[in-house]
């Protein structure tokens, strides 16, 4: 596909000073968009967004009143689906911190200009930029609503996906995650980000999703080629699921129903299944493992995925978050947080894998920091039953090779 630039764009710029508004929307009128509204204010900004459909906002982060913050938490809220160019004079490291905190929201930020505003700046960022109704499957990325999910989990079918996961010592295969997704009747894989909060908020929903995506993929794994007496299978439990008292005999029963061992297979506790009763928390997993399960901290470094709960239960591994992966070698801080993750892992003499490795430096990085496992696109993405077949029967990549993708 050419990227180009689409004239048609609607464009919203959201600025309380006019000079700057007024300069912009001329700059933009040069390079050939016309199609522009602007706003002085968020509340004006916001009815604008609640009337027309707008592809790209330029926003002024710093505004008396309601700032640019409020504006992305709008549109937030909201499930924008535009782009959006921050208007700044910031320094990196709050840019940086910015870009963040739009991507935790789903927001797609292209980037910044800086006042005085320079047209070739403006011109670079809006570049392949696209109508907000060209989007593709946004309809899959949605949140579903609860009819929505019912209606997916009758008509639809549950696919499990599996991402391998690797010895950095040794580059073999030694796993895999499961990963929910749903196909739909009319063929569309809804994947998970859409239906998990939903289904989070109902406990009988989450306990039947999550039971479905745990046999089925047993059952998928245990009719094929690929596992072996080492081989881990890891799934993920969220809170509502861990609570639930008869889950850890549920599980066993079906581990051992597909001809599984429990310290075969790992829990992965999410997030979310780290906040509640710190005590009930503390005894479902202690129930867990006095089953022989694996247990593993998941998405480590973020929220509620702390030292204190490293410290609390006796994890057999840790899993580093991929927003500190995927940086480590552009970024000094993810290099300290991803270098010291690995120390303590050791020190604490569990397994540590990084997920979120994308590039074969990251992974040559992570190896030479003696990180145990690691899972990413490098490897391969999640995949079907099939094409994980194929996949594991192959090498890995090594040195020179491509991502499987
Ligand atoms: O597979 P990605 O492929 O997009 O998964 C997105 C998120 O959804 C991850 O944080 C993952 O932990 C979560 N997720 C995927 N499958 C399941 C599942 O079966 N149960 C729960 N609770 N979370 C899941
Ligand atoms: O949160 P959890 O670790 O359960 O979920 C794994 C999520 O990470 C899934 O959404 C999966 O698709 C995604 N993922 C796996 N590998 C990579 C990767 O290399 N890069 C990115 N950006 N996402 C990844
Ligand atoms: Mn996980």
């Amino acid at each position: 596909m050419v990227t180009k630039h689409d004239n048609s764009l609607n464009i919203l710029v959201v600025d309380d000073q006019s000079p700057v508004r007024q300069s912009l929307i001329m700059g933009l009128a040069a390079l050939g968009y016309s199609h522009c509204s602007e706003a002085n204010d968020v509340a004006s900004a916001r009815q604008i967004l609640n009337t027309s459909l707008i592809d790209v906002i330029f926003c002024d982060i710093n505004m008396p009143g309601e700032d640019g913050f409020d504006l992305l938490k709008h549109l937030a809220a909201t499930s924008f689906q535009g782009d959006i160019i921050l208007i700044t004079g910031e320094e990196d490291e709050i840019a940086k911190s910015i870009h963040d905190i739009a991507k935790q929201y789903s927001l797609s930020l292209r980037g910044y200009i800086t006042k005085p505003l320079l047209l070739i700046e403006v011109k670079a960022l809006l570049l392949g930029c696209v109508k907000k109704m060209h989007i593709d499957s946004t309809a899959a990325l949605e949140l579903v609503t609860g009819g929505e999910l019912d209606d997916l989990l009758e008509n639809g079918s549950v696919v499990p996906h599996f991402q391998p996961k690797y010895s950095l010592e040794n580059d073999k295969p030694v796993g895999v995650e499961v990963l929910a997704r749903i196909r739909h009747q009319n063929n569309v894989l809804v994947y998970p980000d859409s239906f998990i909060p939903t289904a989070e908020k109902d406990p009988g929903k989450i306990m039947m999703l999550t039971k479905k995506v745990i046999e089925r993929a047993f059952s998928q794994l245990c009719q094929c080629t690929i596992t072996h007496h080492d081989f881990t299978v890891a799934v993920n439990i969220s809170s509502v699921v861990l609570s639930d008292e008869s889950f850890p005999n549920w599980l066993l029963n079906k581990t051992q129903k597909y001809g599984f061992t429990p310290e075969n297979i790992t829990c992965e506790l999410t997030e979310t299944a780290l906040h509640g009763n710190k005590a009930d928390i503390a005894i479902q997993m202690l129930r867990l493992r006095l089953l022989k399960f694996r247990l593993s901290i998941d998405d480590f470094g973020t929220g509620y995925s702390s030292i204190e709960q490293l410290h609390a239960i006796p994890f057999h591994e840790l899993k580093l978050d991929k927003s500190f992966v995927m940086h480590c070698l552009d970024n000094r801080k993810s290099a300290a947080i991803v270098e010291q993750s690995i120390n303590m892992a050791k020190a604490l003499g569990i397994d540590i894998v990084a997920e979120g490795v994308e590039t074969e430096l990251v992974k040559v990085y992570l190896a030479r920091l003696g990180c145990h496992f690691a899972q990413g696109y490098f490897f391969s993405k999640p995949v079907s039953i099939s094409a994980l077949e194929k996949l594991l029967n192959q090498p890995a990549p090594v040195a020179g090779g491509k991502a499987v993708k």
